[in-house]
């Protein structure tokens, strides 16, 4: 073991606790806080070169070992073969979209796919003698994987104010507590109501209808944290809210390019996608601070080639870019357009498109001629000035484009002048609305983009509200509500005193693991629909309940017979998914049953929706979809067909629902991020084994880290600059002109290839570090991928004091 630090094992601490020598002092170490407990420290790390390819046959091992610890071998084929098929269920995975019915394979889900899938088809329970057996202070100290492990949850669970357990509670009881606190509030916008993106279409709806007529916007979600920023851009460029490719535009676009994003871990079906680019002849440019596997090399599983060989060369291109630098790119690379339409006039741009389609042109082209300054991008960037330029010639050489980005792009300060700048790009080329080429902004959960259509957002367009009001002959409320983080804000200052989460893992999600933390223990009641254990059941308010519910891949029965709920993906394809495994439990009711209960005992019965109904048959409440969503007419009808429907796209028909009834160019300013000198810029990312919040393993197989998650990746250089080297253990503080302190603590260092400046680390650990202030312009979304750190080393022990 690493000797620089030492801990001593909490038994052996006075007092119980465990102490951790710093220098030639001992520091009390405070108990385990939510992002550091229990978890293997970074001295258990073992660290091997990261892997230039992604899946093959380790990727299918991989994922049956840790299925078949989860669940019985038949009930893993079962779960596996029902997945993505069309009368089966959508896999709860991510939200890149199915083939068509006809083309999809046998085995249509990916390593990953069949672990989050197994994670919910897992043969543990978790029952009320485990709340007896652990207090909820307890729980709080064990880490995010440990509280997953524990299995499915089974039964209706409350914790009482001023009692440390959960004990059981009836359905009729537990939602008649909600419904009396709700009553109690002094305004209904002392409620929020959560939703993460693994909820169906018909849920989603019900939550937000119900909000609406109890009377507040208050509906944070997910989105904010994900993809509020191409949200933001696109709506102001094109007026749509949505990315506007297909998977034939992607297969047949001549070049693909890829921006923050890590498919080869978060959306693997993506790289078959690519793969059949390639075999086109199409082009795929990668643009990460990290040489990520996938966007390296891809293996295939279900081709003989990717079983056997060295499967297919997926980037021709990789663009090792600094963290936050897309923007000054985008920048300087259409500024060379300009100038080479400028040597060649009429070969660049698409003047056509541009006369009739969009507005602002030339005071665009006049803003990036005057402003763009090429040491600025080239110190952004970190890229040389030859790198960009090939890049222009790529672009120059390619009819259709296709921008593909995550995570990476919309985390940043700067995120929606970013995506507004790729627009522009597209813009110019007249990349908008041709086959082969778009925006393709790729959604995380499964049916986040489906939650949004519904009125998940806490400032709906006024059209919405309005078919919603006529639709159940209400006045919904006018105000916007909270989003996110504003609810956290609010929580803090005693504003939102109920909270309800459909799905998700709010306090582990969030920025500011304390702040958020401190403002949900303000809370007079919490309450979660949920599936499994996670750290928001054991971060709760005065009253706490958990509420228990199906999984995507469970059957649901109801008193009008078996139902389905339906998705969108995230290329706007709306289709079924059929539960086809026997429920985890007895008690467990649908997400539809226990917000259609919920509403009836809150707001009462005979009002103007029909709950029961809806509650009995989800068709119902699709009928009423229909008639409030634009794109959904003849919901029912169309969402049995195999493959379901897809949503239409306005751009693609040539009409862009801005204000000016035109795509609108953009002037963006400058903007990059700057670490002080011994500061690095930090970004959180997932590692291969985790669905967000929830780690299933402490390995990152593709990075070749194993053992444990409280690593950083740092460039060799960096290291050198700083004095450090390679399994030195720090802690990560974060700055930021509050001046408050925010620190992860005992990380060890790892070199790695990322671009210099750059480090990266694991969320929710990290998730302590991002200042709830420090958020995105526009989007308001947390900036989990631009925070400055510096990196303070633990220094030596005196071994005799250990
Ligand atoms: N297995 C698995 N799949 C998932 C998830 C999961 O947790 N596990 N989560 C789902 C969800 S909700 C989402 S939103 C998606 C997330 O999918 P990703 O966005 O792929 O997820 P992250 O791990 O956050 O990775 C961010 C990527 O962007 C790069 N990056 C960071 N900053 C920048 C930058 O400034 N510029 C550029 N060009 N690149 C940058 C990082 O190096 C990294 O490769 O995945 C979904 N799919
Ligand atoms: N620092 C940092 N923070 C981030 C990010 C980041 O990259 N860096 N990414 C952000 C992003 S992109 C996202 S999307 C959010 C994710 O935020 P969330 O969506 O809130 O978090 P998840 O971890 O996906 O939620 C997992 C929990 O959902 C519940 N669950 C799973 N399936 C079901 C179901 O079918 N029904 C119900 N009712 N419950 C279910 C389980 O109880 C499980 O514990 O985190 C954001 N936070
Ligand atoms: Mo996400």
């Amino acid at each position: 073991m690493d000797r620089r630090q030492v801990t001593i094992p909490a038994s052996r601490a006075p007092s119980g606790r465990a102490w951790r020598a710093k220098g030639d002092r001992f520091r009390v170490r405070k108990p385990p806080t939510a992002d550091q407990a229990d978890e293997p420290t970074g001295d258990l790390a073992q660290i091997t070169p990261p892997k230039r390819a992604a899946a093959g046959v380790p990727a299918v091992t991989h994922a049956l070992t840790y299925s078949l610890a989860e669940a019985s071998v038949t009930h893993t084929a079962l779960t596996l073969l029902n997945m993505n098929q069309t009368k089966g269920f959508d896999c709860p995975g991510c939200a890149w979209p199915d083939p068509d019915p006809g083309s999809r394979h046998v085995n249509e889900y990916c390593e990953n796919g069949a672990k989050h899938v197994n994670d919910e088809a897992t043969g543990r329970r978790i029952t009320p003698d485990f709340f007896e057996k652990y207090s909820v202070t307890e729980l709080g100290r064990s880490s995010d994987q440990w509280l997953n492990q524990q299995g499915r949850l089974t039964q209706p669970m409350v914790k009482r104010p001023g009692s440390d357990h959960y004990e059981p509670i009836s359905w009729h009881d537990a939602l008649g507590l909600i419904a009396r606190e709700l009553q109690g509030l002094d305004s209904p916008d002392e409620a929020a109501f959560y939703t993460s993106g693994r909820a169906g279409n018909e849920p989603a709806f019900l939550l937000q209808l119900f909000a609406r007529l109890f009377g507040t916007n208050n509906l944070p979600d997910c989105s904010n944290m994900c993809h509020e920023s191409s949200g933001a851009a696109l709506h102001e460029t094109l007026g749509i809210g949505k990315g506007n490719v297909s998977l034939k535009d992607i297969y047949h676009a001549d070049l693909i390019i890829s921006l923050g994003q890590n498919p080869g871990s978060n959306h693997p079906r993506m790289l078959s996608a690519l793969e059949k680019n390639k075999q086109r002849g199409g082009r795929i440019v990668a643009i990460n601070p990290l040489p990520e596997a996938g966007l390296i090399r891809f293996m295939n599983p279900q081709t003989p080639r990717g079983v056997i060989g060295n499967g297919t060369r997926i980037a021709d291109d990789f663009l090792q870019i600094r963290l936050g630098g897309d923007l000054a790119l985008f920048q300087g690379l259409n500024l060379l357009l300009l100038e080479a339409e400028d040597a060649a006039p009429g070969t660049v741009l698409d003047r056509a498109f541009i006369d009739s389609h969009t507005n602002g042109f030339a005071e665009y082209a006049e803003h990036l001629r005057t402003t763009v300054s090429w040491p600025d991008v080239l110190a952004a960037t970190g890229l040389t000035r030859a790198q960009i330029e090939h890049l222009r010639d790529l672009v120059l050489t390619s009819e259709r484009i296709v921008l593909c980005w995550a995570m990476g792009l919309t985390q940043h300060k700067h995120s929606v002048p970013t995506i507004r700048e790729m627009v522009n790009l597209l813009l110019m080329r007249g990349n908008i609305g041709k086959p082969g080429s778009g925006v393709c902004p790729v959604r995380g959960h499964s049916n986040v983009q489906g939650d949004r259509t519904m009125g998940i957002w806490e400032q709906m367009p006024q059209q919405f509200m309005d078919d919603l009001g006529r639709e159940f002959s209400f006045t919904p409320p006018a105000e916007h509500g909270l989003d996110t983080v504003n609810s956290i804000r609010a929580m803090r200052e005693g504003r939102i005193k109920v909270f309800l989460a459909l799905a998700g893992n709010f306090v582990r999600a969030t920025p500011d693991s304390r702040a958020t933390e401190e403002g949900i223990r303000r809370c007079r009641l919490t309450a979660h629909i949920s599936t499994k254990l996670n750290r928001s059941h054991t971060v709760c308010g005065e009253t706490a309940l958990i509420l228990p519910t199906l999984g995507r891949s469970e059957r649901d029965y109801q008193a009008g017979g078996e139902q389905f709920v339906t998705v969108e993906d995230s290329m706007s394809q709306v289709h079924a998914s059929h539960g086809r495994l026997a429920p985890a439990s007895k008690h467990l009711l649908s997400e539809v049953s226990i917000i259609s209960r919920l509403a009836r005992r809150t707001l009462g019965e005979g009002g103007t929706v029909p709950w029961e109904q809806f509650e009995a048959h989800y068709g119902s409440i699709r009928d009423r979809i229909a008639r409030v969503v634009p794109g959904f007419q003849d919901f029912n009808a169309r969402v049995v067909q195999p493959g379901g429907f897809p949503l239409p796209s306005p751009v693609n028909e040539g009409v862009f629902p801005t204000d000016s009834g035109k795509a609108e160019f953009t002037r963006n300013a400058f903007e990059a991020l700057h670490a002080p000198p011994g500061h690095l810029i930090l970004q959180s990312i997932r590692s291969h084994d985790q669905w967000n919040t929830v780690p299933y393993t402490t390995n990152d197989r593709y990075r070749g880290i194993h053992g444990s998650r409280r690593v950083v990746m740092v460039n060799p250089r960096d290291l050198r600059t700083l004095g450090l080297a390679d399994g030195d253990r720090v802690d990560l503080v974060s700055v930021w002109r509050d001046g408050v302190e925010r620190r992860a603590e005992d990380f060890r260092l790892v070199a790695y290839p990322t671009a210099v400046g750059c480090a990266a680390a694991y969320y929710p650990e990290t998730n302590v570090l991002v200042p709830l202030d420090s958020v995105a312009d526009v989007s308001n979304t947390p900036t989990s991928k631009g925070i400055t750190v510096r990196l303070e080393r633990l220094d030596d022990p005196t071994p005799e004091m250990a």
